[in-house]
C-alpha cells in the first residue's frame, strides 16, 4: 500500500558551526559556537520517536563520510593540508538536512507509473556540493527495484536543491496530485538557490503531466529575509497549502492556478500583520511537518522556537481552535540543527511508496532507534568548537563514529572512509 514515509537524516558525528551558507541567517549567526553532535543527534531521534509516536512510518538517510576525502581528492589536496576554509566545507554534517537529498514524484504523478527520485546537486554552497554522489548510492541502495528511478543530478549551472523547493498537493498520497516547484530569480543580497531551468528539468525527467505541474517562483523579499529555500515560508500535505502571506512573488496567480487544478485544495495563508516574515523565519514556523494521522486528522510538527516567539504562537492557539484542517501541535526540540538554520522539515525526506519495496535497513522503529541511539552514545563527540575541527583526534573519532553506526546497521555497502 502507498504510504507517506519520512526519511530523517541522522546527524553526523561531524556536527558544527562554521557559518558556511549565506543568506541562512540562523547559520551565520552561529557561526564559531561551540557545537554538540551527541545531543543534535539524539534530538534528531528524539524526533523521530515524535513521529512514530503519532502513527508515522520513519525511515533514516546515513551521515556521509566526512571530512569528505575523496572531494578533497579532487581539488588536489588532503585534509591535513588544505586551508582552512576546504576543511570546514569538507567536514559539514549538512546531508543531515534531508529536504535538500532529492526531489520526490511518488508513482501515481508520472506517466510511466514509477516513484521518481532526483538527486540534487546543491550546487550553490561548496559544502553542500559535494552531497550528491553519496547521496546517490544512498537512495540507489534504499529505493532499488523497477518500482523506483533514481536520477543523478541535473548538470551545472542549474541549482537544485530538492524538495525544500517543491510541494505536492492531492486528494490523497496514494492518488495523482499536483506538483509545484518553487523557483528564486532574485535574493537580493542572498543567493537564488533553486533554478527554474533545474525544476522544469526534474520535472520533465519525473514525466509528470505538464497540466498538473506549477513553476512558481518565490518572493525576493522571502530570500532576502532569510527564507533560502522555500519550505521556510510554506508547507503543503494532501489538500492543505500553509503558507506566509509574502512566500510567492505572485501569490494570486498562483493560488488562482492551483485551485484551478485541484478545486478541493484548501489554503491556510498566514498574513503578515500577524505574523511578520522575520518571526516567521526567526521561529521557522513553516518548516513544520505537516502531516495526516491515521484517523485522517492533520498535525503540524513544529520546532520548540515557534512556541517561544509570541506572535507565532497566537496565531497557531486560533488556528487549532478554529474550525481549519490543522488540528494538532506537536512541538519537537531540534535545537542544534535549527542554529544552522535546519527545522524538523529541513531533517525528512518525505517518499509515497509501498514501504515493502523499500530495502528495510532504511526504515526505523523504536527499537532500532534505540540501538541507533546506543551508537550515538558511545561514539558521537560531545562537543566541537571551531577551533578544534583540524584535530587528528576528532577526525579519527568522526570516521570511528560513522562507522560503528553502519556496521550495527549493517549497511557497509556505503562505507568509504
Ligand atoms: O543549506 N545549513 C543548511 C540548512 C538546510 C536547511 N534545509 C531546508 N530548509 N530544507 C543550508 O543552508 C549550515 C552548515 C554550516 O554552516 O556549517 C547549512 O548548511
Amino acid at each position: 500500500m502507498l504510504t507517506e514515509i519520512n526519511f530523517d537524516g541522522i546527524i553526523g558525528p561531524s556536527h558544527n558551526y562554521a557559518g558556511l551558507s549565506p543568506g541562512n541567517l540562523a547559520a551565520t549567526k552561529n557561526r564559531g559556537l561551540v557545537s554538540h553532535p551527541r545531543a543534535a543527534a539524539l534530538q534528531g531521534i528524539a524526533k523521530m520517536r515524535a513521529n512514530i509516536a503519532l502513527g508515522l512510518r520513519q525511515g533514516i538517510l546515513l551521515p556521509h563520510a566526512r571530512p569528505d576525502h575523496r572531494w578533497l581528492d579532487s581539488l588536489a589536496t588532503q585534509f591535513a593540508e588544505a586551508p582552512p576554509h576546504l576543511q570546514a566545507q569538507a567536514l559539514s554534517a549538512s546531508a543531515m538536512w534531508a529536504a535538500n537529498a532529492a526531489t520526490v514524484s511518488p508513482a501515481p504523478d508520472a506517466s510511466d507509473g514509477r516513484c521518481h527520485l532526483t538527486i540534487a546537486n546543491l550546487l550553490t554552497m561548496p559544502h553542500r556540493s559535494h552531497e550528491w554522489p553519496e547521496t546517490l548510492a544512498q537512495l540507489r541502495l534504499a529505493f532499488p527495484g523497477d518500482g523506483f528511478a533514481v536520477h543523478a543530478p541535473v548538470p551545472a549551472p542549474f541549482g537544485d536543491e530538492g524538495a525544500a523547493n517543491h510541494m505536492r498537493l492531492t486528494p490523497a498520497h496514494d492518488r495523482p496530485g499536483v506538483e509545484i516547484f518553487v523557483y528564486g530569480v532574485s535574493g537580493g543580497p542572498y543567493p537564488a538557490r533553486q533554478h527554474r531551468e533545474a525544476s522544469a528539468a526534474v520535472a520533465r525527467r519525473h514525466r509528470l503531466n505538464p497540466a498538473r505541474t506549477l513553476f512558481v517562483q518565490q518572493s525576493e523579499a522571502a530570500i532576502a529575509a532569510g527564507a533560502f529555500h522555500n519550505d521556510v515560508v510554506a508547507v503543503a500535505n494532501e489538500r492543505v497549502l500553509f503558507a506566509h502571506e509574502q512566500a510567492f512573488a505572485d501569490s494570486q496567480a498562483f493560488y488562482d492556478a492551483l485551485r484551478g487544478t485541484l478545486p478541493e485544495v484548501e489554503i491556510v495563508e498566514v498574513p503578515a500583520d500577524r505574523v511578520s516574515l522575520e518571526d516567521a523565519i526567526a521561529s521557522y514556523l513553516f518548516n513544520a511537518q505537516l502531516v495526516t494521522l491515521p484517523d485522517g486528522g492533520m498535525a503540524l510538527i513544529l520546532p520548540g522556537e515557534a512556541r517561544e516567539t509570541p506572535s507565532v504562537w497566537q496565531w497557531l492557539q486560533e488556528m487549532v481552535a478554529g474550525n481549519g484542517p490543522i488540528r494538532h501541535l506537536e512541538v519537537v526540540d531540534v535545537r542544534q540543527s535549527m542554529a544552522n538554520g535546519g527545522g524538523p522539515a529541513c531533517l525528512r525526506l518525505r517518499v509515497v511508496a509501498d514501504p515493502a519495496t523499500i530495502d528495510s535497513r532504511f526504515l526505523v522503529d523504536n527499537a532500532r532507534l534505540d540501538a541507533i541511539a546506543q551508537v550515538v552514545e558511545a561514539h558521537w563527540p560531545d562537543a566541537i568548537a571551531q577551533d578544534e575541527i583540524a584535530d587528528p583526534a576528532l577526525i579519527a573519532r568522526v570516521e570511528t563514529a560513522r562507522r560503528a553506526l553502519l556496521e550495527m546497521l549493517e549497511i557497509v555497502e556505503l562505507t568509504y572512509s
